[in-house]
């Protein structure tokens, strides 16, 4: 039985413990999905998730609008985690890959929102190119304004949700300024002309993602969202929300990861005993909750804090993914450890959450790369 506990914390209000109940229930009855086709298993998640409701918090609600609610997303990201990676994924792209026109649409791009929100249009955050992941500012992708258009040119590359999103966040060169004051952000439907998807990519835990190319793709100047040359801040302020969601979701994976260990430790006899008598595993179960508690903690101060008004939780929420994430896959390998041989037979839960939580160090910004924000916070 996972531990609940921490939903008792002073960061919550009680629609969260609500939220979460509800959730967990409706995951007990509809998770884990078959992920052989994981294209035709993303849309059927984000238009059954959709159906019941659960991705109202992934952006701006039009008919109340106000700001979104970091702790609902980090709690539905650890939830959705525990059950189901894909299903966490379809649901935290539904956030990024709109999270811009939530932040900084107009009313007309806002209006998107009703479609993704009730899961009927799938978006995606295209932000990442070949030559530039970490360093945004050096992206090469150019949108030359023509008339009343704009015409974006070049790469993006490892983008969720790419080849099944019917709608892109992009983010482009306008070059107002060198650097990150000469970028601005798009929205593209799919189906404009000229936007292909070059190479479909296969990772390790497998999920929508690919490689895409725009070629003279022309989108008229009402597509851009905010004001040009604003584009690298609107980035870094869908991350400031959607990156302590990243820390929930391995906090997700660890929960289960220390579920499965105290299910194996309490069942499996060794030396004439339960496993979990061994004072060797019993070290490892307490450092693994340590860590669970320890993330937790730091992911539910940045989700508060933001939602508390704080105009910006660039520290505090690079700290919840640098250690959440890190600390996760410490306690999931020592998951495998204990489960021996079975740890890493393919399907069983710890070989998959082995390989699920290993991507969550990488995207939405690198543990190095948070530790590079985290000392420039500190260092001012
Ligand atoms: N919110 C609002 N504004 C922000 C911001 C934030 N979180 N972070 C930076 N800015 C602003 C800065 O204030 C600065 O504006 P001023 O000069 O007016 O003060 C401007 O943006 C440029 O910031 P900075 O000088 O820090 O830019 P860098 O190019 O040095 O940024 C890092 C470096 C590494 C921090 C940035 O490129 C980054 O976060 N990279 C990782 C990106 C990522 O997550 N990639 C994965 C893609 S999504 S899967």
């Amino acid at each position: 039985m996972p531990d609940r506990s921490f939903l008792d914390w002073p960061f919550f209000e009680q629609r969260h413990r609500d939220w979460a109940d509800k959730l967990d229930a409706w995951c007990g009855k509809n998770l884990p999905v078959d992920h052989s086709d994981v294209d035709a298993a993303c849309r059927d998640l984000v238009a059954r998730l959709g159906e019941a409701g659960f991705l109202k918090p992934t952006a701006l609600d039009t008919d109340n609008p106000g700001p979104l609610d970091v702790r609902t997303l980090c709690l539905t990201r650890e939830t959705l985690a525990r059950h189901d990676g894909l299903a966490d994924f379809a649901f935290a792209m539904q956030g990024l890959g709109t999270g811009a026109i939530s932040l900084f649409g107009t009313p007309e791009q806002q209006q998107w929102l009703d479609r993704t929100r009730a899961g009927k249009t799938i978006s995606a955050f295209a932000l990442s190119e070949p030559r530039s992941g970490s360093d945004v500012a050096n992206m090469d992708m150019t949108a030359t304004r023509d008339g009343d258009d704009y015409v974006l040119s070049g790469e993006k590359t490892w983008i969720s949700n790419g080849g099944i999103a019917d709608l892109y966040t992009v983010f482009a060169r306008t070059g107002e300024a060198p650097g990150a004051k000469g970028i601005s952000a798009f929205l593209v439907p799919a189906d404009t002309p000229g936007l292909e998807v070059a190479e479909r990519l296969d990772v390790i835990a497998p999920h929508p993602l690919a490689r895409l190319a725009f070629n003279d793709v022309r989108v008229p100047a009402s597509a851009m969202i905010g004001r040009p040359g604003e584009g690298f801040k609107i980035a870094m302020s869908v991350l400031d929300v959607f990156r302590s969601t990243v820390g929930a979701a391995a906090l997700g994976f660890a929960r289960r990861a220390l579920d499965e260990t105290l299910d194996r430790a309490g069942s499996r006899e060794l030396f004439g005993a339960p496993l979990f008598d061994l004072q060797m595993v019993q070290g490892h179960i307490a450092e693994m909750a340590l860590d669970i508690d320890a993330a937790a903690l730091l992911i539910y101060r940045a989700a508060w804090t933001k939602d508390m008004g704080a105009p910006r939780v660039t520290r505090e929420a690079a700290m919840a993914k640098l250690f959440a994430t890190d600390r996760a896959q410490e306690v999931i390998d020592k998951a495998v450890q204990i489960h021996g041989g079975d740890g890493v037979r393919r399907g069983h839960i710890v070989e998959s959450l082995y390989r699920e939580i290993r991507a969550l160090r990488i995207y939405e910004g690198a543990s190095d790369v948070q530790k590079v924000v985290i000392a420039r916070q500190i260092g001012k």
